[in-house]
């Protein structure tokens, strides 16, 4: 990949001033690349996160804190093209502790519907601890008189009550990215009560859909004992926490305009030609991640060629899995078995020059993404479960031209306001594979339709929206001892 743009740090020189809005997320929103001189410098991490925020930052003072993404990376506070970074260091021991092990190997899969077996370590929990605690610590020296603090995902849950304790001024609000569980799943966590009490700290608590929010709100009401009503919960010492669904969005316009772009059309071109100008490409793209669904996905399609519903080098899929995780055992696992099973299908089913299945472990740059999207018949998005999964909303964002069919699972968030996708069950085999054909032979005419209206909907909803909405809220809630937030201006 190609560093989109890459300046140097000022490390030391330019230590934030103390901010009216702190973002805290587990990574910072840059990616160190070494020059070939060895210089050092910041690449900007692509992704809609830093798009939405950085507006309202800049017209803030805003901060961000989050880690570097290494090892004992003992980094003064930068800015870089504008934005203040302050990096939290974590040890090699914690990495493995709160990132891959509490976070990744616990919460993950617990909050994906236990999809995989999540394990409880109580050093893991130790280390989560200790690490939200130095983002806690972090967050309170940076943060200006009555600012407010927006906290990111699962990996800083303790984060609100622990700033709160530190800093009773500030405003907080926390949002979850990935989904909230039912309650007899979430009563497994040795630590629930704990989990719990730490996003009380928050004065807005927001999930990806409705039922994330309503299963939060009951587990309070049971676990903690705190009175509720609808979607608001009472604490004994008055305080009143707002929890609310704010499902996330992508930056629909940057996207449109790049699938237009000639140098997309062109390449887009080009890849037909280069899988032998198949009749229909269907695609994948995921994070090699088990809650995606891959490997059924597969399967469902290699039954299709095998029971001779679709014939190998007239439909091709391509599938794209981004390494993730590589250090935790299951995600291992998970790629020897897509390994295994691509090789099968495409041992058993492919011909010489026509694979069944052209498989890339790898990732991409944002224009190849789109030429993909352009490219591809039928986007195949089937997780077991996902809290909202952007790559559907990508691919919605890319085909301009009308057409293009997008098949979707109704387990990720996305199927809330995608609703003329064509919908799946993902544990449902034959259903799913009734459904790709469906949308293989769906004529042009059903499929602009569905297109149109689902482009509607990612056009009139994008991050940038999802931002405002959720910042909105925050600055509504308990409003007599905090300062207001200045609104992004446009330019
Ligand atoms: C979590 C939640 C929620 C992927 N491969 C490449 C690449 N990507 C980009 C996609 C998309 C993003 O990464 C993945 O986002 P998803 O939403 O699909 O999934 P998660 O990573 O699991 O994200 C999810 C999200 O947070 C936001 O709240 O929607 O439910 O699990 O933007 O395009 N980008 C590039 N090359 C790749 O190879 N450039």
């Amino acid at each position: 990949m190609t560093p989109r743009s890459s300046r140097k740090s000022s490390a030391g020189n330019d230590a934030p001033r103390r901010a009216d809005l702190v973002i805290v997320a587990n990574r910072l929103p840059v990616d160190r690349v070494e020059a070939e001189d060895g210089s050092v410098g910041w690449r900007r991490s692509p992704g809609g996160l830093v798009t939405a925020i950085e507006p309202v930052m800049r017209q803030n003072d805003g901060a961000w804190i989050g880690w570097s993404g290494a090892a004992d990376d003992e980094l003064e506070p930068f800015v870089d093209d504008g934005l203040s970074l302050v990096p939290v260091t974590l040890s090699a021991a914690e990495i493995e502790d709160f990132y891959e092990g509490f976070s990744n190997a616990t919460l993950w899969p617990l909050y994906h519907d236990v999809v995989a077996k999540p394990a409880f370590h109580r050093e893991w929990w130790d280390a989560y601890v200790r690490v939200n605690r130095r983002f806690a610590e972090r967050a309170a020296e940076v943060a200006a008189d009555h600012a407010t603090v927006w906290v990111h995902d699962y990996q800083m849950q303790l984060v609100p009550a622990m700033l709160r304790e530190l800093r009773p001024d500030l405003r907080i609000g926390f949002f979850l990215h990935i989904p909230f569980p039912p309650t007899e799943l979430f009563q497994q966590l040795p630590w629930r009560r704990q989990l719990l009490e730490g996003l009380l700290g928050a004065d807005v608590v927001g999930f990806q859909r409705p039922g994330a929010s309503a299963n939060f709100v009951r587990l309070v009401r049971q676990r903690v004992g705190h009175k509720t009503h609808r979607d608001r919960i009472y604490l004994p010492d008055g305080r009143v926490v707002q929890a609310g669904s704010f499902p996330i969005s992508i930056d629909t316009a940057q996207l449109d305009e790049l699938a237009r772009s000639e140098a997309v059309a062109t390449r887009a071109k080009e890849i037909r030609e280069q899988l032998g100008d198949p009749r229909t490409v269907l695609l994948g793209v995921d994070r090699l991640d088990y809650t995606k669904g891959i490997f059924d996905r597969l399967r469902a399609f290699g039954e299709l060629l095998e029971d001779g519903d679709l014939t190998v080098g007239e439909t091709v899929f391509v599938q794209v899995a981004t390494p993730s995780r590589e250090r935790v055992e299951q995600y291992r696992v998970l790629r020897d078995e897509i390994d295994r099973l691509v090789g099968r299908l495409n041992g058993d089913l492919g011909e010489i020059g026509s694979p069944a299945v052209h498989y890339m472990h790898t990732s991409y740059p944002k224009d190849e993404m789109a030429a993909l999207f352009r490219a591809a018949d039928v986007m195949v998005v089937t997780p077991l479960r996902d809290g909202m999964n952007l790559v559907a909303k990508e691919y919605v964002a890319c085909r301009y031209d009308g057409d293009g069919a997008l098949v979707l699972s109704e387990f990720a968030g996305a199927a809330d306001e995608l609703r003329q996708a064509y919908m799946v069950n993902p544990y449902d085999i034959n259903g799913m594979k009734q459904t790709i054909l469906a949308a293989i032979h769906a004529s042009p005419k059903d499929r602009a339709r569905r297109m149109k209206a689902m482009r509607r909907t990612v056009r009139e909803h994008d991050v940038a929206d999802w931002a405002r909405q959720f910042l909105s809220v925050l600055a509504d809630a308990q409003p007599e001892h905090h300062k207001h937030l200045r609104p992004a201006t446009e330019d």
